[in-house]
């Protein structure tokens, strides 16, 4: 009966560390595909370092996490108004990963159809001339609720940077933003 139960303790406890072993492996291979943010400064709580301010606000008072965000809040629809920030690619990436946390508030869009508050990607050559490939994320009008908008976009050939764009393009109303994200894909996660 001895032997029985010292038996069974022994492949109970075979399974139960074939079982954390598995787990611990699964943690390992989540860490490996979890990139690190290319983005500066993404949830605003260092105010707007690292971007280029044409308009941004940072707020407390509503946000997705942290203590801050960015708000971006026109009144008119003939002006562009928000912030940007380039970033340098690195080497051998195929694509990138972009997100971002947007919320918006009665926004009114000019006469383009492209107008609104806008979260989108521009890929930059080696003399910083915007090249061909990249895309729009986001394109609000009205209101919306705190949403993440991401994109995988793959990198164009001659691709040295690449540029996010948040803004009230030709419109009126506000936006507010939170945790940009822009990261490295390992392509071999992407299903071809
Ligand atoms: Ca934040």
């Amino acid at each position: 009966m001895m032997a029985f139960l010292n038996k069974l303790t022994l492949i109970l406890m075979m399974k139960f560390f074939k079982l954390l072993f598995s787990i611990i492996f699964m943690l390992m291979v989540f860490n490996a595909n979890a990139q690190k943010n290319l983005v500066e400064n993404g949830g605003f709580e260092d105010n707007l370092y690292g971007w280029n301010d044409n308009g941004g606000k940072i707020t407390p008072w509503d946000f997705k996490s942290g203590k801050n965000s960015c708000a971006i809040i026109t009144t008119g629809t003939d002006k562009w108004v928000g912030i940007d920030q380039s970033i340098r690619i690195p080497k051998k990436t195929g694509s990138l990963e972009f997100s971002a946390w947007i919320k918006a508030n009665n926004v009114v869009k000019g006469e383009h159809d492209w107008d609104g508050a806008i979260f989108s990607i521009a890929f930059l050559d080696g003399s910083d001339k915007e090249i061909e490939g990249g895309d729009n994320i986001a394109h609000l009008t009205g209101d919306q609720n705190w949403t993440r908008f991401s994109k995988i976009i793959k990198v164009p050939a001659r691709a040295v940077s690449f540029k996010i764009l948040l803004a009230m393009g030709n419109a009126s109303g506000g936006m507010i933003i939170d945790d940009v994200y822009a990261a490295v894909v390992n392509d071999q996660l992407v299903v071809k």
